[in-house]
């Protein structure tokens, strides 16, 4: 078996990744060197084989370099997917990558159809040997020269791996709030979804989806990290969540927890509430408390319990009040039809008629081209 390589102290050294260039090469070098030509004369059979090298390495870095490309073009991101690629990546990092591999391409098939012509004119094999070489070697530099945007497209392609797939015309519900405040607990009472759940912040890192049924459409119910808006210090965690407040959501359930048991006082939870508000004026915001199994306060706004589930009828029928478009008939299993109960905690409700599902928040921000 093989074994990693030593230090002269004998620890074992951490293997490095080898570049993506490599395989790539390694690959089409290879495809290439199994050539086998058909002519007449032996001079016939060197020219033809090595401008089947140059043909044949090159059209297989080409391909590969497409295969690379081709799970962020076809089908084209969302632009929700480019806006959360680019708060975790960095502005413009994916088109520059995408742009960058896109120019090698077309280089690498200038440089082949040049080479292939010199073969024409190439005599001895000797010559027609020194010129493969001498594509080999530049076809090398062209691809290493983007080695560090196809490493770029394949952490931004796991990145994603690890996201779901939120659906455009479903309306979103985005649920976030505090770290360790109860959200993802809430998220799987109400959603197919069964994240983890855990007495710590940051139990949750990235955002996951769960769907639920709300007797008119499937609605889809996002969990997210926690966020503690403390302004310009917010982790790639908090990022994410807010990204997707921003981009994702059709309503937003704000979750409080006034118990405390989260490490967080009411009043810095209210305070981030109050700022989202502000910065986000037409989304609506549902702000609930939870836990009022352990604590329920005066306030008007609508309590749950993800332990004991009380509350979470009222909250859905509130969800489902700010989310049917007002044409919708009334839900086919409803026994008796609910008055839209408005929190007083609502805020930037959709137009009457209008789906906020069906579209972007009008208050979301642009996606940054990624
Ligand atoms: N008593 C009670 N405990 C709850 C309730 N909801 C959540 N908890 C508890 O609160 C703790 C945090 O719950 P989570 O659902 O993981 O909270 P979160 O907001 O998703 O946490 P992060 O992902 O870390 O931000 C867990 O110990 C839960 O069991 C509730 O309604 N009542
Ligand atoms: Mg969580």
């Amino acid at each position: 078996m093989p074994t990693r390589p030593r230090s002269r102290s004998g620890a074992r050294r951490p293997s490095t990744p080898s570049p993506p260039s490599e395989a790539i090469l390694d690959g089409a070098f290879h495809r290439a060197s199994l050539v086998a030509p058909h002519g007449k004369t032996r001079a016939e059979r060197n020219r033809l084989r090595a401008e089947l090298k140059v043909v044949r390495s090159s059209a297989t870095v080409v391909r590969h370099l497409r295969l690379e490309t081709r799970p962020f073009l076809h089908p084209p991101l969302s632009d929700f997917e480019r806006s959360l690629v680019a708060s975790a990546f960095g502005p413009g990092t994916l088109g520059r990558a995408l742009g960058r591999i896109e120019r090698a391409e077309d280089r690498i098939r200038l440089l082949a159809k040049g080479a292939e012509r010199e073969t024409h004119h190439a005599s001895g094999s000797e010559s027609l040997a020194t010129l493969v070489r001498a594509f080999y070697g530049r076809l090398s530099s062209f691809v290493r020269e983007v080695d560090s945007d196809l490493a770029a497209l394949r952490a931004i392609a796991s990145f994603l791996r690890d996201r779901p797939h939120l659906e455009a015309q479903l309306p979103t519900v985005v649920v976030a709030g505090f770290p360790n405040v109860g959200k993802s607990s809430l998220v799987a009472r109400l959603s197919s979804a069964r994240p983890k759940v855990a007495d710590y912040p940051f139990t949750t890192l990235a955002i996951s989806v769960g769907h639920a049924d709300l007797g008119f459409d499937r609605l889809q119910v996002v969990d997210t990290p926690g966020v503690l808006g403390r302004p310009g210090r917010a982790n790639p965690a908090e990022v994410e969540a807010t990204t997707t407040v921003r981009g994702a959501a059709s309503v937003v359930v704000f979750v409080l927890d006034p118990t405390q048991a989260s490490g967080h006082s009411l009043a810095e939870q209210e305070s981030l509430l109050d700022r989202w508000r502000l910065e986000y004026p037409t989304l609506p915001i549902l702000a609930v408390e939870t836990k009022c199994d352990l604590l329920r306060t005066s306030s008007d706004r609508p309590k749950v319990s993800a332990v004991t589930g009380e509350g979470l009828d009222a909250l859905r029928s509130a969800l489902r009040s700010l989310l049917r478009p007002s044409s919708a008939p009334p839900p086919v299993n409803e026994t008796s039809p609910e008055t839209p109960e408005r929190s007083t905690e609502v805020v930037g409700e959709a137009p009457s008629g209008e789906r906020r599902g069906s579209r972007r928040p009008a208050g979301a921000g642009k996606p940054e081209g990624g």
